[in-house]
């Protein structure tokens, strides 16, 4: 039996951890969940961890005095650290830790500015749009309303700067540590697939973003991921 199981909800951000775990050749356990009707994550998945989001990966072995004992890690960058300084000794997917390497600080700025900046944007952009189609008929146009001012105040501007910040990166690089391909493209590939599924990023002033995405949808590792835990689509 393998050491790691992975918790998988459906169109989420353990598709990174999916992916990762593809890229990395290793074997594991897969649990997929689908999300409610309110797009929300079901009860089941607390049992594996009381914050009930996803991802989750349960990992045998850490607790040397118990070793049957499974431990469950959230949060997608913490557990792609642990799985790169775990299982990726040869620097196959991460620059090695070094302040003065760029390739090294471009990693670690994009590891963070996917959750840090770029998600809460996205994310605040979608509870809107699921307010406004859940909302009865007869308050629709109200909370319509609501949404289009709130996205203009607040959302709008916060997404295309980090959209442009990501296709100035990627007008530069190949990928977001540089020359190679690293677990910092897995990480902000879900930010992408995410800001370009509803609206469609605009293909002339997003070229290279999506040459870029183009580029990790041909891999056979997120070609795996997407066969075994479904396509994403929000
Ligand atoms: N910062 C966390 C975010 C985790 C998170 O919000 N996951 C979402 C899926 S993308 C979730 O589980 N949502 C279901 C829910 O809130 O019920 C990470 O990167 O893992």
């Amino acid at each position: 039996m393998s050491d790691l199981h992975l918790h998988h909800l459906e169109n989420s951000r353990s598709f990174r951890i999916l992916w990762l775990l593809e890229e990395l050749g290793l074997d594991y356990q897969l649990t997929r969940y689908e999300r409610t009707k309110s797009y929300l994550a079901p009860k089941s998945l607390e049992r594996v961890h009381p914050s009930g989001k996803s991802p989750v990966l349960e990992v045998a072995g850490l607790n040397h005095k118990d070793p049957e004992q499974k431990t469950s890690m959230i949060e997608s960058g913490h557990i792609i650290d642990y799985l790169m300084v775990k299982y990726d000794k040869e620097n196959m997917f991460h620059p090695k830790v070094d302040a003065d390497s760029q390739a090294w600080r471009d990693y670690d700025f994009w590891m963070h500015y996917s959750e840090a900046s770029a998600m809460p944007a996205l994310v605040m952009r979608l509870v809107f749009s699921k307010v406004v189609e859940r909302s009865p008929a007869v308050i629709k146009p109200i909370a319509k309303g609501i949404q289009k001012q709130v996205e203009a105040s607040m959302i709008n501007k916060n997404i295309t700067t980090a959209l442009d910040l990501i296709e100035e990166k990627l007008s530069k690089d190949q990928w977001f540590a540089g020359k190679e391909f690293s677990a910092a493209d897995v990480q902000m590939g879900f930010v992408i697939e995410a800001a370009n599924s509803r609206a469609g990023l605009d293909e002339v002033r997003y070229y290279n973003t999506l040459n870029w995405l183009k580029r990790c949808q041909g891999r056979s590792a997120y070609r795996a991921a997407v066969k075994k835990g479904g396509k994403l689509e929000f």
